[in-house]
């Protein structure tokens, strides 16, 4: 283990000498050109083996007797050197004078100012990595103060998004329940029997004496018109029921013409409403259907205007029933920001699509319990019909909270 100083009268040669003594591995602390009268440049370097750096810099400082520097003089033994080859032996007689007038005070201090560098090194390496490992278990950060049973369960919450808060209030209500064993399968279908009773819900369509009307409304991109082709065919699947389809969305280019074609191959009478009025008259007009499912231009949640628009629609056809379609694939933050603009529309309850693209839904349903929308279905792929289920609160916790 060695730290040592170097004179050379060039750097590459410094560096040379450098891995000779101290190995490839050395680290260099410091270098410096040192102006040396009468002559070229010469360097100096402060080098050191990077294991036990500090208590050799520290030991050093210490004893104050540095390391004896090391001066390696390159001398050109040719009969008639170069200007260049000159230039060098005089820069090598300059390193080994300069070397022998620098004696070891000045290697201590060098030495010393090096071992404070070195510190300040190791301290950021430090605190750089105490950083990293607070940064890693800051999402479990309450995990270490649980039981070992519902440490598993909190850690599986919030492994499905759900935020700290909700993970731990939900741990502590599932154990809260007194069970025998206490066991992670004991906490974990306590923790989903909260999840599902706290999760409100909204019947399914169903064919009633009068008409019933049924606007879908949401962010652009969210799956309306993608549902509105499964709840159809399911409906006139199911209950054979008498069906218009009302395309409201003349904005976005094909957009009625996805609806049409679907409306055609499927036998459902279909209408597109180029205005609220032709929407009112529409709805007006058909009043003997057993369901009229109206489709709206998606819009941003961060556009009233826009969601204005779609409420002039809402109030002509005069719904009774609003859909706020939501993809369950956003983040919580944008999912919860969605529900307040769209409350403006005042829908009555939400459909929740893409399912299978959500990495969690902890933090949906953490806003869903906090916003009080009732959940009507949740869709899981882009199968028409198939892949729309009835929302049932069970099976929404099971999905949320698999057997670990
Ligand atoms: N993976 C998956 N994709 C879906 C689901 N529902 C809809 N999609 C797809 O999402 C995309 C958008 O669906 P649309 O039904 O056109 O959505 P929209 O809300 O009508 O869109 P705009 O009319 O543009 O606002 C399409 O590619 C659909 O196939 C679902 O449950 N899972
Ligand atoms: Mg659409």
């Amino acid at each position: 283990m060695r730290m040592k100083k170097f004179i050379a009268p060039s750097m590459k040669e410094g560096i040379i000498q450098m891995k000779k003594e101290l190995g490839e591995d050395a680290v260099i602390l410091s270098t410096r050109n040192v102006k040396v009268e009468g002559s070229a440049d010469i360097v100096e370097i402060i080098a050191a083996l990077d294991d036990q750096l500090l208590g050799q810099a520290s030991e050093l400082h210490a004893s104050g007797s540095g390391e004896k520097s090391t001066v390696k003089t390159t001398q050109d033994k040719s009969a008639s050197p170069s200007p260049q080859a000159q230039k060098t032996v005089s820069a090598s007689k300059a390193a080994a004078v300069y070397s022998q007038s620098h004696p070891s005070n000045d290697d201590e201090q060098n030495i010393s100012q090096a071992a404070t560098l070195l510190q300040l090194r190791n301290d950021v390496r430090w605190l750089k990595e105490t950083l990293a490992a607070v940064a890693e278990s800051i999402p479990f950060r309450y995990a270490n103060s649980l039981s070992p049973a519902n440490r598993e369960v909190y850690t599986t919450l919030r492994g499905q998004d759900f935020p700290d808060d909700e993970a731990l209030r939900i741990v502590g209500l599932a154990s809260a329940k007194g069970t025998t064993n206490d066991t992670s399968e004991e906490i974990l279908a306590a923790a989903r029997e909260i999840i599902s009773s706290e999760l409100s819900l909204f019947p399914p369509l169903e064919v009633r004496p009068t008409s019933t009307t049924v606007a879908f409304v949401g962010t652009t991109g969210g799956g309306k018109t993608t549902t509105i082709t499964k709840l159809a065919a399911i409906c006139k699947l199911l209950y054979k029921a008498n069906i218009l389809i009302v395309s409201a969305d003349t904005y976005k280019v094909g957009g009625a013409e996805q609806l049409q074609t679907f409306a055609s191959i499927a036998g459902i009478a279909f209408h597109t409403a180029y205005s609220s009025q032709e929407l009112r008259q529409i709805v007006k007009q058909e009043s003997k259907r057993d369901f009229i499912f109206i489709d709206t231009v998606g819009r941003s949640q961060q556009r009233r205007q826009h969601l204005l628009e779609i409420g002039a629609y809402l109030e002509a056809a005069s719904p009774d029933i609003t859909y706020l379609v939501q993809s369950a694939s956003t983040g919580e933050q944008t999912f919860l920001q969605t529900l307040e603009r769209f409350s403006v529309l005042e829908p009555d309850a939400l459909i929740l699509t893409k399912l299978d693209e959500s990495a969690g839904l902890g933090g949906i349903l953490t806003a869903l319990r906090r916003h009080t929308l009732p959940l009507a279905y949740y869709t899981t792929g882009q199968k028409i019909p198939d892949d729309i289920e009835t929302a049932r609160a069970e099976r929404l916790a099971e999905i949320v909270l698999p057997q670990l």
